[in-house]
């Protein structure tokens, strides 16, 4: 593993962090405050051809790797959270349809996705299943050349905005995991409508949403994999989820890194700028390093990830330390900028409450430690 970029890696890493610096940063604060989504930065980004970063060129996408996934879901974390997020979510189905979907399928979905005419969502969580994902109650029926869905998922990223979502069911309830599936359901099919939009601590650039499925009857062909695989479809999903994350939260620390040294070398206390201070250098001294720490295990992953070995634990453990990573440095930010770090004239404290939420999204950091130990004890 280099710790050098490629010429390309890092021709792409500079059009993204310009295009982040001149499309993202002047509206973040605004989109934030008001809970805005903004669609055309999705059509922006997918004129770049960031949208479909891990799905293969035949099918539409970029075809680039995990390596270079990593790089550009950091540049743009560092001015907008939820645009990273969105970037994340969009990759998630991509990879699903990719890896177990028919040749029809990834003829019919990829190519809309990588291309950005279409959104994509991810349909696991429910009211009574988060980290016990494999308890959720939704089901699926088959009828005829049909399934029919029934039951409703929760904190849907971009639910409402997407059109595609990939939907995990029960096609057999009394198996457990091994009774899930996963389908695809398009929006505008009858039966699948959205409930309450919530409002939330953060991240409110990018809608979370319910999404409820009545009697939605979808094609037979619309299942992805075979009937009961859909709980390790959705796992295999998350464990490069979790790479993105920790690409997302090491972002936010950077951008919180960089305003806290550029303030504390400007503010004056005591006749002296703060950064004088040991008080200060030692909290900019263990910031950098955690960060940088954070930065290599989620390079680590993708690494080994790009490479096919076995990742899910080094990305759970990526993920678990990046995002605890963002939430201390974001937290020792605020505490830099004193009065003004609470304040919304700053942008720390935005990205503080954009820290929380990394380490909750795509498993908590409680549900990264089972899947480490389970790993080390195994
Ligand atoms: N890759 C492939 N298969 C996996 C897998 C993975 N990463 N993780 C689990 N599986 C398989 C297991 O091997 C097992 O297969 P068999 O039935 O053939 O033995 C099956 O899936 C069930 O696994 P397990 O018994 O470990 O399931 P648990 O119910 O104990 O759940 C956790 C495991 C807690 C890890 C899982 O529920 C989880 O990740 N929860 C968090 C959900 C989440 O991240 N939600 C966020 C949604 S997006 S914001």
């Amino acid at each position: 593993m280099s710790f050098d970029l490629t010429e390309e890696q890092e021709s792409l890493r500079r059009t993204v962090e310009k295009f982040a610096e001149k499309e993202l940063a002047p509206i973040a604060a605004e989109a934030e405050e008001k809970g805005e989504f903004h669609r055309e930065i999705f059509e922006k980004l997918a004129d770049i051809g960031l949208l479909g970063i891990p799905c293969p060129e035949q099918y539409g996408g970029a075809g680039l790797d995990y390596s270079t996934y990593i790089l550009v879901i950091e540049e743009i974390a560092k001015q907008c959270l939820a645009t990273a997020v969105g970037l994340a979510v969009q990759g998630l189905p991509q990879i699903m349809i990719n890896l177990f979907g028919s040749e029809e399928q990834k003829k019919q979905y990829l190519a809309p996705l990588a291309s950005g005419k279409k959104l994509g969502a991810f349909a696991l969580t429910e009211a009574g299943a988060g980290s016990d994902a494999a308890s959720l109650k939704t089901t699926a029926t088959l009828d005829g050349d049909s399934y029919v869905l029934n039951g409703s998922k929760v904190f849907i990223t971009h639910g409402g905005v997407a059109d595609i979502y990939l939907v995990m069911a029960k096609t057999n309830p009394g198996e457990g995991a091994r009774g899930i599936s996963s389908f695809i359901v398009e929006d505008g099919t009858p039966g699948f409508s959205c409930g309450k939009t919530e409002k939330k601590m953060g991240m409110r650039a990018s809608p979370t949403r319910e999404i409820i499925l009545e009697d939605c009857r979808i094609p037979r062909k619309n299942l992805v994999g075979k009937e009961g695989d859909g709980f390790k479809i959705a796992m295999i999903a998350l464990d490069s989820g979790r790479i993105t994350i920790g690409a997302a939260a090491v972002g936010v620390a950077q951008a919180a890194f960089d305003e806290s040294v550029k303030y504390a070398k400007q503010r004056e206390q005591f006749g002296q700028p703060i950064a004088s201070f040991q008080a200060i250098q030692f909290m900019l001294a263990d910031m950098g390093t955690a960060i940088r720490a954070a930065r290599n295990m989620v390079r680590e992953a993708a690494y080994l990830k790009d490479k096919g070995k076995p990742f899910s634990h080094v990305a759970a453990m990526a993920k678990l330390f990046a995002t605890d990573t963002a939430m201390k440095v974001t937290t020792d930010a605020v505490q830099i900028f004193g009065g003004y770090g609470y304040m919304q004239d700053y942008p720390v404290e935005r990205l503080m409450r954009a820290a929380k939420v990394t380490q909750i999204v795509e498993g908590t950091n409680q549900i990264q430690r089972m899947v480490i130990a389970r790993h080390l004890l195994k």
